[in-house]
């Protein structure tokens, strides 16, 4: 029997484990990212786990979220970032120098390599044939320190793309026409694969689009074949030394096989709240738009702008709307410079903002109330924008430029013949953004440098042998880490202060949330299904420990913020029989006798009585020996240091 793509990586990288699905398996990790936003409490806690110097091959430090500076905070934690990649071995990327997955796929993705990021759209480098994953901020600390990272063997879903894009139709299409068929918890426990004849009329950057949101479907990651054009992408950036084929075998297993005929797809839209919200552009109809942001790591490539100055070349913004545009990297922006687009967009009257994560994250650009954003991104959660009420519409960069010229949705196949923007022969490559770590014997002399706002890790206690403890809050279906940490830009700056976040903590749901957790001491949340989906910070987890939270029962968990709440030392519970979520209410007493025992005798269900109504319901807690000893020892950081 032949291996997918993914099993190859997988296998040669294996350090512990069956290449089973559902078991556990520990991977050998070449390369990390971070980026600022949860990159701060990344390094506190390698700094904690006290290896002098990274053991990856490559480790690098990305300066994208969190570069509005409304006060010292911000700017006191990328210094602090950048002292510690130099003490210990980590390349910098400057705040300027572009946002993490752009840069990086464009600099130091290498395909058949294993990447680990504290982004969830660290697949994104799939896009160029790595296994690039997600995970939480101490996961990526523990990678770097030269440790396994673990993920549950997933299942391989082939998806199988035959024919051409028609014109004006674009790879951001593609995968809403993924998310339109798998949905936003269809890919939880899977590799998405790409095949078929239809990959080779798909560029590195556009493939990278569809493994970016890839992320949105819950998957682990999303992987391409590394071919051809794989070799041209990496040549045009100076690096065909980095190439290497990587192809599924022709008798390779998938789990599941979706056909997409890319001649079939028209220009969509993942309509408010949901990334899965897909209707078409024409089903949508011409609604008058407020405002068209450009950029993120999804839609912020050369090509992609190139085809959005193509657009607005001679025109102007409508005078309804208000056109925002961040290059993704420096490169990109420096050869719009050089070769004149630059000036289209500057011309039709858009706001050029820096080459980082920007609104996508609620830096700035929150639309008006009730304003309809257009935007090229990937996350449409409520409130994600910092405008409660703004309803954002996730569409390719083509419908964006479309519609912030006319005003209202427009199918940019309208625009008549479209533009072809070929691949550059070779990109303005230039490091000179990235600032390579001091030489090993200079590391001992180099200070970091912590900032006021810089607080350490919340305290963390051993399981406890009985919880004992009332529910504190009882949520629904499909709660994002937005809902659980918000972001934006007066929350952002307090990513390294673990007490400030967490007056935040829940409150898009429940604005009394913090003070009520932390007057209760201890508690228990209770959720609906895809828990935890979207984000991978940890920050999620961090803040729940910090109010007190023993346990998170729900009907199921998306999968980086369940390894966030283990790392965290917080149990993670799921209901036996969903419909028990209905005998609890928020205020009810819970109980989970003998709990700590119970879960060193390896058993996986635990009775939970609910001391209010009188109702004893099962519940799981499915660990494996590894994330058992975890749970035990009050969290990953004890469990490393215990274990040297
Ligand atoms: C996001 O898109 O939500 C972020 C901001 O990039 C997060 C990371 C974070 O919360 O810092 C992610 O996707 O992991
Ligand atoms: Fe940045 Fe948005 Fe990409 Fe997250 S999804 S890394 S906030 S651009």
């Amino acid at each position: 029997m032949g291996f997918t793509i993914a099993q190859k990586i997988i296998k040669a990288h294996l350090l512990s484990g069956e290449m089973t699905p559902g078991c556990e398996v520990g991977l050998k990790i070449d390369q990390t990212l971070t980026q600022d936003a949860t990159g701060t409490m990344a390094y506190l806690e390698f700094e904690a786990i006290g290896v002098p110097r990274v053991k990856t091959e490559k480790s690098v430090a990305y300066i994208d979220h969190n570069t509005l500076q409304t006060g010292f905070e911000n700017a006191d934690d990328h210094r602090f970032i950048q002292s510690v990649c130099k003490k210990h071995g980590i390349y910098f990327s400057r705040p300027g120098n572009g946002i993490c997955h752009q840069v990086h796929l464009e600099r130091f993705g290498k395909p058949g390599k294993t990447l680990i990021g504290s982004d969830s759209h660290t697949p994104t480098g799939g896009g160029i044939g790595m296994l690039a994953i997600g995970a939480g901020g101490l996961d990526v600390a523990v990678a770097m320190g030269g440790g396994a990272y673990y993920i549950s063997m997933p299942k391989m879903v082939r998806i199988n793309l035959s024919g051409k894009l028609q014109p004006w139709v674009s790879a951001k299409d593609i995968i809403l026409e993924v998310l339109r068929i798998m949905s936003v918890k269809g890919g939880v426990g899977k590799i998405i694969e790409y095949g078929g004849e239809g990959v080779k009329t798909l560029t590195v950057p556009e493939r990278a689009t569809i493994t970016n949101m890839g992320a949105e479907l819950g998957a682990t990651t999303s992987v391409f074949p590394s071919d051809e054009i794989t070799k041209t992408f990496l040549k045009a950036q100076g690096r065909e030394e980095d190439w290497t084929e990587l192809s599924a075998d022709e008798d390779a297993v998938y789990d599941e096989v979706i056909n997409i005929n890319l001649s079939s797809l028209v220009p969509m839209a993942a309509c408010p709240h949901s990334p899965d919200n897909i209707k078409t552009i024409e089903e949508i109809g011409p609604q008058q738009v407020d405002q068209v942001c450009i950029g993120s790591c999804t839609n912020s490539s050369y090509l992609d702008l190139m085809r959005v100055a193509a657009i607005l070349k001679g025109k102007t913004v409508a005078p309804n709307v208000s056109l925002a545009i961040a290059p993704g990297s420096k490169q990109v922006y420096n050869m719009l410079a050089r070769n004149g687009a630059l000036a289209y967009i500057i011309e039709a009257g858009a706001r050029i903002l820096e080459c980082a994560c920007g609104p996508c994250i609620g830096m700035g650009q929150s639309p008006n109330s009730k304003g309809i954003s257009l935007r090229t991104f990937n996350r449409n959660f409520e409130g994600r924008s910092g405008t409660k009420d703004g309803q954002i519409y996730l569409v390719s960069p083509e419908t964006a430029a479309a519609s912030a010229l006319t005003g209202v949705f427009t199918d940019p196949r309208t625009l008549g013949e479209a533009v072809n923007i070929p691949l550059p022969e070779k990109f303005d490559f230039n490091d000179n953004m990235v600032i390579a770590p001091a030489p090993v014997e200079e590391m001992d002399g180099i200070e970091v440098l912590r900032g006021p706002n810089i607080k350490p890790y919340p305290a963390t206690a051993p399981l406890a042998e009985t919880i004992d403890v009332p529910c504190s809050l009882k949520v629904g279906d499909n709660i994002t880490t937005d809902h659980i940490m918000p972001a934006g830009a007066k929350i952002l700056p307090l990513r390294s202060n673990i007490p400030a976040i967490s007056q935040h903590c829940f409150t898009v749901c429940d604005k009394d949330f913090p003070e009520r957790a932390k007057k209760l001491g201890a508690s228990i949340i209770v959720g609906g299904v895809n828990y935890g989906q979207g984000s991978s910070r940890e920050h999620a987890a961090l803040a729940p420990l910090y109010l007190g939270v023993k346990a998170v029962l729900v009907k199921s968990f998306a999968r980086i913020h369940r390894a966030n709440l283990i790392n965290a030392g917080i149990l993670p519970l799921t209901f036996v029989d969903e419909a028990d979520y209905d005998s609890i209410s928020e205020g009810d007493e819970l109980s989970l006798p003998d709990v700590r025992k119970l879960i060193s005798e390896r058993k996986e269900q635990l009775t939970l009585i609910n001391k209010t109504n009188g109702k004893e319901i099962h519940v799981l807690c499915e660990l494996s020996e590894r994330t058992r000893d975890i749970i035990l020892a009050g969290g990953l950081l004890d469990f490393t240091r215990n274990n040297g």
